[in-house]
């Protein structure tokens, strides 16, 4: 099979974690060469950013939106599209969905300046499959809130989050091949099925 991408997304404690073991485990049973990645992050100075990025006490909205995206663009030329050429799969936590639904949703910039950015960045590396785990954000905060210490945007309150969901799911109505939704207010192992249903359709689908 060719090398595919894959991307999770989902907001505060939509289960990204376990979402991402359940991907994988899929993966190695397939026998298939992966990398897993993440962001913001997921190369040496995009990781820098994601610092400044969690853990600066003030950002302006559009230095985060220029951070997110200028890591991104790191992220993308150096580490996504190397291991796609190479053949590997690549499964990123996050990707630009997020930034749609964080700094769209949530910080209100609009989706012209997005996808400026978008073609700008990413171009034609788009992902073959978003996995969108799709919990209310009262489930998810309630989930979150036994963190020890939260991070910059974590610290956002409840409409915060509810702006986020529904940037996500216009998201996942606009692109319904690419993004599948999970319904992560189920417990672990629901979801972890949800997910092993969606990934054997799509290797059906995709099978050469
Ligand atoms: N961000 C952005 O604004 N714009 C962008 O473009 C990008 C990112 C790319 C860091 O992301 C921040 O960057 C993030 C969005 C922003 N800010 N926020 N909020 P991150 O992905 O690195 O960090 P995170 O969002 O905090 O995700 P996380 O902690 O890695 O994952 P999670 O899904 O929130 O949580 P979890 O650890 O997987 O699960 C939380 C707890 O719930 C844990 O105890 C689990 O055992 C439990 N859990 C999980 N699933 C279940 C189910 N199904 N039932 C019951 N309990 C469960």
């Amino acid at each position: 099979m060719k090398a595919r991408f894959i991307t999770l997304e989902g907001s505060e404690g939509a289960g990204k974690s376990s979402a991402m073991k359940t991907i994988t485990e899929t993966l190695d049973g397939w026998g298939i060469s992966y990398i897993t990645t993440r962001e913001p992050g997921g190369e040496p100075t995009a990781e820098k950013m994601r610092d400044l990025l969690l853990y600066s006490d003030h950002l302006d909205a559009h230095t985060e939106l220029l951070l997110m995206f200028a890591s991104r663009n790191e992220h993308v030329v150096k580490v996504i599209r190397p291991a796609l050429a190479a053949g590997q799969w690549v499964v990123s936590d996050r990707f630009v969905d997020a930034s749609f639904a964080y700094q769209g949703g949530g910080r209100g910039v609009d989706n012209e300046t997005l996808s400026f950015l978008e073609r700008m960045t990413v171009g034609d590396t788009q992902p073959d499959l978003t996995l969108y785990l799709d919990v209310t954000p009262e489930v998810g905060l309630e989930r979150a809130a036994n963190r020890s210490e939260k991070d910059r945007i974590e610290k956002e309150q409840l409409a915060f989050f509810e702006a986020i969901q529904s940037a996500y799911q216009d998201r996942a109505r606009n692109h319904p091949h690419r993004i599948k939704t999970i319904d992560a207010n189920q417990g672990i192992d629901q979801v972890a099925s949800q997910i092993k249903h969606v990934m054997q359709k799509f290797k059906e689908e995709h099978d050469e």
